[in-house]
């Protein structure tokens, strides 16, 4: 017969050694449950980022102020994207669910004010070469709202994505991006991740890759070299955006983190959101503002673009942010989604 413990036993002073033995089997059990976090199959497409501690954001005076002060910050363990979405992966979705994109859309005449109604028909912005003598100094002169143009049809009626299957999806606004995200039980990064993602476990870099661009002559990203924005000089082989994959990834193994297309991020933008934000996994401010345009609600975005050039907008650098209205797109925005483990 064997007696079970009775609960008079329980108060026993327990010998150093039986501590001890408690304490690693306890230890033990820490590290398998957080083992356990990381699913044993990684989800199709996706790559493990470990959780870890970073300085987020960049004090490069091309950017104002708007990504200061470079403040330090954890994220938890997560599941991202090796690519940006592509028009293929987003065919899925759309075939799936029937979505209408937000620039398939007639606008929303109330964001319109002023517009006749024979004028608010679906459009996004397409980026056009300013021509001849135009001074091209404000994004006005670049941007070109087009009757038509989204995900299927990227320069607009007469083009298509055949062939281009690989590509970004593009034309993506935010509200899109976060449609697709929760059919594919993902979600947008934050932030703190996508930055996080992007840096590769190293710190201090001017780009993602190190301090020198074209290492060896080896274009790194898709950006535009040569005078933004009439001259193109494509020395990259890409004036537009290119199939995801095309160029090195990070030390984590992700694609296309700077230049090619934009990606949305969950957070709302605040232009002075890292001077307060809080250090483990910020989630972001609650609403957003940008002084620029107080009414806009506004997401973040981050690794730049083709648009993005060294005598213009340079966000391509590491740390750099950039933000859109939830409902605008254009044809140098797209996204990538995470999941937390199971
Ligand atoms: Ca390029
Ligand atoms: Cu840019």
């Amino acid at each position: 017969m064997t007696s079970r413990p009775s609960s008079s036993l329980l108060p026993v002073v327990i010998p150093g050694a039986a501590l001890l033995a408690a304490f690693l089997i306890y230890l033990g059990f820490l590290w398998i449950s957080d083992a356990s976090r990381k699913p044993e199959a990684p989800p199709p497409g996706m790559v493990w980022i470990p959780g870890g501690a970073f300085k987020m954001g960049t004090d490069e005076p091309s950017f104002r102020g708007e990504a200061e002060p470079i403040h330090p910050v954890t994220v938890k363990g997560f599941w991202i994207d090796a690519t940006e979405v592509t028009n293929e992966q987003f065919e899925q979705f759309v075939k799936a669910t029937g979505y209408v994109t937000i620039a398939e859309r007639i606008p929303d005449a109330k964001q319109f004010p002023g517009v006749p109604p024979d004028k608010l028909k679906p459009f996004s912005s397409v980026f056009t070469p300013p021509s001849g003598d135009n001074p091209a100094r404000s994004f006005g002169d670049w941007w070109k709202p087009v009757y038509g143009a989204h995900w299927k049809q990227p320069e607009g009626p007469g083009s298509s994505i055949a062939g281009k299957e690989k590509y970004p999806v593009v034309h993506i606004a935010w509200v899109d991006a976060e449609a697709y995200a929760k059919w594919a039980g993902k979600r947008l990064p934050t932030e703190a991740e996508w930055e996080f993602a992007a840096r590769g476990g190293r710190e201090g870099r001017k780009y993602l890759w190190g301090d020198d661009f074209r290492p060896g002559g080896k274009s790194m990203a898709n950006t535009w070299q040569g005078k933004f924005p009439k001259e193109n000089a494509v020395e990259d082989g890409h004036r537009t955006a290119a199939p995801v994959g095309t160029y090195s990834p990070n030390d984590f193994g992700l694609y296309d983190m700077a230049g090619n297309v934009w990606e949305w991020c969950s957070d709302w933008y605040r232009v002075d959101y890292f001077k307060n934000s809080p250090k483990d996994n910020p989630q972001g401010p609650d609403s957003s503002l940008d002084p620029n345009e107080p009414n806009a609600k506004k997401k973040v975005q981050k690794g730049g673009s083709f648009l993005c050039a060294e005598n213009y907008c340079v966000r391509y650098m590491a740390g750099a942010r950039h933000s859109g209205e939830i409902e605008s797109a254009a044809d140098h925005i797209g996204f990538r989604c995470v999941k937390d483990a199971r």
